[in-house]
């Protein structure tokens, strides 16, 4: 049987449960998924040679990793052509692209030195998002945004303000939206004697970023919460509490979840309604944490897949930003991009064929037992050759054909990397 012959067979199987798979696939084909630029290289960027730092980590050291702007924009565009979907690109201000022996400190880039990622992001089609980076640098070493020395803190302060104006370049530029994301690593390892002090001051701090004049409509800005870092175990001044009522008492700003950044039990699928209900927009990072903040890879796993239910059975598509936040540098790089967004789309598409008007009537209904028992039913139904089919008419590989592709690049590229 053909692709498409196993498509219609799928067809008529979800058409009998209630799901109109044409329809499913016409919504998942529009739906942006941002791929973060730092998966590529280990969160390392190309402004400093400072290592990783912020209490968050990389293990690992698989060979072939991109160390310079042309590598990684090449494995990018690699990845790219196996990923079907809306894409848009995630960038790091520590990945400012600098010409002709130029540089500038965080504090002081420019638009001019994203224009390749501009460039790159035109040459695909694709929006752009942005994030400041407030970690990897000699002047982040103790304190960013939270600093009680206020030169540090005004220097990180025209970082984030700088970031905006590029945030706004990156909206004009592609003529979409661009999710600027400011997340901070602040805390402290033990514990604190002064817990007000430091998110006083991170409070005042994004005032004073976003009290510069931007284009709300352009650019959407998120903070990202945590709970702790590694080093940072006893407080995070940029807590779920913290960032939640920011958010809600400032105009014009979003809240973004991590799903990694929870006590393990803790699952952002169960948060994601509460969230809907207070805010017009809010922001996730799609990660998978085991044990810890680990950042592996997305799997096609259950809390994925409640993620993406959540989102789509409230009809929260135009309402929630989705981008990828994982890096693993212990496997393929350009496989983990990969399979990550692949899996990604699959867990969108899982969520879409399900008959989710159906399953609520049976809930509102109390009808539990059939409840579980459809749930479970639909777990085996043929999403396979449903997805087999929106490779192949989105133009990318089925199934694991894209791999053979990922180990040529490897032989032909990634290996005679320094
Ligand atoms: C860190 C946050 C943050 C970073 C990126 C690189 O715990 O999740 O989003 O992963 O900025
Ligand atoms: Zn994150």
């Amino acid at each position: 049987m053909t692709v498409k012959e196993r498509y219609e067979s799928a067809k008529e199987i979800y058409a009998k449960a209630g799901v109109d798979t044409d329809k499913a696939l016409e919504i998942l084909k529009g739906i942006p998924v941002s791929m973060h630029c730092w998966q590529g290289d280990d969160v390392i960027g190309f402004d400093q040679k400072e290592a990783l730092s912020g209490g968050i980590q990389t293990t690992g050291n698989y060979p072939g990793k991109a160390t310079t702007p042309e590598e990684l924009l090449a494995d990018m565009d690699e990845a790219i052509k196996m990923i079907p979907g809306t894409k848009k690109i995630n960038v790091h201000a520590s990945y400012a692209i600098f010409e002709d022996g130029e540089w500038a400190d965080r504090d002081a880039l420019e638009p001019k030195h994203f224009k390749k990622w501009v460039e790159f992001a035109k040459a695909h089609g694709m929006g752009l998002d942005f994030n400041p980076t407030f970690f990897s640098h000699p002047k982040a070493a103790d304190y960013t945004l939270t600093s009680p020395d206020e030169e540090i803190r005004q220097f990180w302060i025209r970082h984030g303000q700088a970031c905006v104006r590029i945030s706004q370049y990156f909206a004009e530029e592609t003529g979409m939206p661009c999710v600027m994301n400011i997340w901070i690593p602040d805390g402290f390892k033990d514990i604190p004697a002064d817990r007000l002090g430091p998110r006083a001051r991170y409070k005042d701090s994004l005032d004073q970023i976003l009290s510069i004049d931007y284009d709300k409509t352009k650019v959407y800005v998120c903070v990202e919460s945590k709970v702790f870092g590694i080093g940072l175990e006893a407080y995070t001044a940029g807590s779920a509490e913290f960032t939640m009522n920011y958010v809600a008492n400032k105009e014009g700003t979003i809240p973004l979840m991590d799903n990694g950044h929870y006590h393990p039990t803790e699952m952002v699928s169960d948060k994601i309604s509460s969230m809907l209900l207070f805010h017009d927009k809010i922001a996730l990072h799609v990660t998978r944490p085991m044990r810890w903040d680990s950042d592996h890879v997305v799997l096609l796993d259950d809390e994925t897949k409640e993620i993406m239910k959540e989102i789509v059975r409230n009809d929260a598509l135009d309402r929630v930003f989705i981008a990828t936040d994982y890096f693993d540098a212990s496997i393929n790089r350009i496989s983990a991009w990969v399979v990550g967004m692949r899996n990604m789309q699959k867990a969108l598409l899982n969520a879409l064929l399900l008959p989710n008007e159906k399953l609520k009537e049976l809930q509102d209904n109390m009808q539990f037992t059939e409840l579980m028992m459809r749930q479970e039913e639909l777990k085996t139904y043929p999403m396979g050759d449903v997805w087999d089919y929106y490779c192949e008419i989105s133009g990318v590989p089925v199934k694991e054909a894209w791999f053979e592709e990922v180990q040529r690049y490897e032989k032909e590229v990634l290996s005679k990397r320094a």
